[in-house]
């Protein structure tokens, strides 16, 4: 062997895991406008109108409801950018994370 050569080690197992995937779960509240989550499922979910409703419609009628389902990085992301945009137009709207 040289010394350039990469000895192998054969005992080293490889585990690979599929990464985590985490919810985004919207929570009901008694004041934030229906037509904004509406638009924020449109806008940062990039759902359609009618699933963005679907949607809207579960949360308000079962108290949670699933925006989508992302890597931890990308789920935080559109937590924190949809909070943002509820807080700028001063609504209650609660967004909450879960593993899957
Ligand atoms: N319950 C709200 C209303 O009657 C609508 C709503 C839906 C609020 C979904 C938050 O995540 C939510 N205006």
């Amino acid at each position: 062997m040289s010394s350039t050569d990469v000895a192998i080690d054969e005992k080293i197992k490889v585990i690979i895991s599929e990464p985590k995937r985490w919810k985004v779960i919207l929570l009901n509240d008694d004041s934030t406008p229906m037509e904004f989550v509406i638009s924020v499922l449109t806008e940062i979910f990039k759902h359609t109108r009618e699933q963005a409703a679907d949607i809207m419609l579960q949360v308000h009628e079962t108290g949670s409801g699933i925006a989508g389902v992302y890597s931890f990085e990308i789920a935080e992301a559109k937590a924190v950018e949809a909070t943002n945009l509820a807080r700028t137009n001063s609504h209650p709207l609660q967004i909450k994370l879960e593993e899957e």
